[in-house]
């Protein structure tokens, strides 16, 4: 089997309402959708998230990284040749989500190949796994409203509550969330870089209070000796996310003493790095969990499959609900969450369809 064609089609779909977090908000989804041909026929789909805020990356630059530096590598290559690739494509730098899109692809088109789904080959950890749902920033009571309607609507009850802005409107926040959810529910939080190290050390324990179990990213990692100080005076975890978002990005990350539980997002790593990843930290007692990079269906049914694949990753309640933010997408079938889990798709590869309708109403490039 040979690849014949790789294409980078920039999307424009609406969302419902804006996502706001520490680092940025994002209004609609300004996707690329990667899609790769072979010569017997098969098409593999990706989609990359322009997230510029982490990875420097916009919807112009992933179409002109896929065309123009990627594909040249990929037509004409065997896309088995997972490893092989792997290394090809590493000689080109950063493009994070270009390439965790690419790689999305490549395993669609061998579990096609195949015949099998992707947790299948990934492993096969899980038959379906809990759902996260990240709750962005607002009011303490647009909060309250989104947390308490995903958790009517689809039983979901782990939070990953955005924090990182002004640490009294954080807490009254996570105060009210705790009040209306409950105590049974899980609630984390995700900081996106915004505080300073002295301001985390006092939120993380005020966190503690309302049994928070995990601080993500809650000052730029860059801030060498003021992560580690938080890393040693938080009662609860720090979980790396943008700040390792490579391979040797996460290790470089748990062996300064960085973070202590890592976000693996397909987004990013795709499947092959995410795993790599995942062993990485299984070999050294480090707990991972599948983050969500605001993905749309692709992207979700793909972690999805990355958390049914991998034992230690479907353990926690995986993030899997910002699609229901955007109005409509370009998937014949919408992920299923009910009764607050998510079960990966049984057909070959990621086992979607494209509608060609909605290709056709949402593609920004014609
Ligand atoms: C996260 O975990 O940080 C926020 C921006 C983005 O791209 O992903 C998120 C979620
Ligand atoms: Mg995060």
């Amino acid at each position: 089997m040979k690849i014949t064609s790789v294409e980078a089609i920039p999307l424009a779909v609406p969302y419902r309402r804006p996502f706001a977090f520490a680092s940025g908000t994002v209004t609609a989804a300004d996707h690329v959708l990667v899609r790769i041909t072979t010569d017997d026929g098969l098409v593999g789909h990706g989609e990359a998230p322009p997230r510029p805020y982490t990875y420097g990356e916009t919807a112009a630059s992933i179409v002109a990284a896929v065309r123009d530096l990627f594909a040249p590598v990929l037509v004409g290559a065997d896309p088995f040749a997972r490893e092989r690739l792997r290394a090809d494509l590493a000689r080109t730098v950063a493009n994070n989500a270009a390439r965790g899109a690419i790689d999305v692809a490549l395993w669609d088109l061998v579990g096609q190949a195949c015949g099998q789904p992707v947790h299948v080959l990934l492993g096969h950890a899980a038959d379906d796994v809990a759902a996260a749902h990240m709750i962005g920033l607002g009011t303490p009571a647009e909060m309250v409203a989104d947390a308490v309607e995903v958790n009517d609507t689809h039983g979901v009850e782990a939070f990953k509550v955005k924090v990182g802005r002004d640490l009294a409107h954080d807490l009254a926040a996570v105060r009210e969330l705790r009040r209306e959810l409950g105590d049974a529910v899980e609630l984390y939080a995700d900081a996106n870089r915004g505080w300073d190290a002295d301001t985390a050390i006092v939120a993380a324990r005020r966190l503690a209070d309302f049994h928070v179990t995990m601080l993500e990213e809650p000052n730029p990692a860059d801030d060498v000796l003021g992560r580690r100080r938080i890393v040693r005076e938080s009662p609860i975890p720090v979980v790396g996310d943008e700040s390792t978002i490579t391979l040797g990005g996460v290790a470089r990350s748990l062996l300064d003493g960085d973070s202590q539980a890592i976000s693996v997002k397909v987004a990013r790593t795709g499947f092959t790095d995410s795993a790599k990843i995942v062993g990485l930290c299984e070999g050294l007692g480090v707990t991972t969990m599948v983050g969500n990079q605001i993905d749309g269906m692709i992207g979700t049914v793909a972690s999805t499959a990355l958390a049914c694949g991998q034992r230690a990753l479907a353990r926690h309640p995986v993030e899997v609900t910002n699609f229901l933010l955007m109005a409509d997408d370009v998937l014949a079938e919408p992920p299923v969450i009910a009764d607050g889990r998510t079960a990966p798709r049984q057909a070959p590869g990621l086992g979607i369809t494209i509608d060609p309708d909605k290709l056709a109403r949402y593609r920004a490039d014609r």
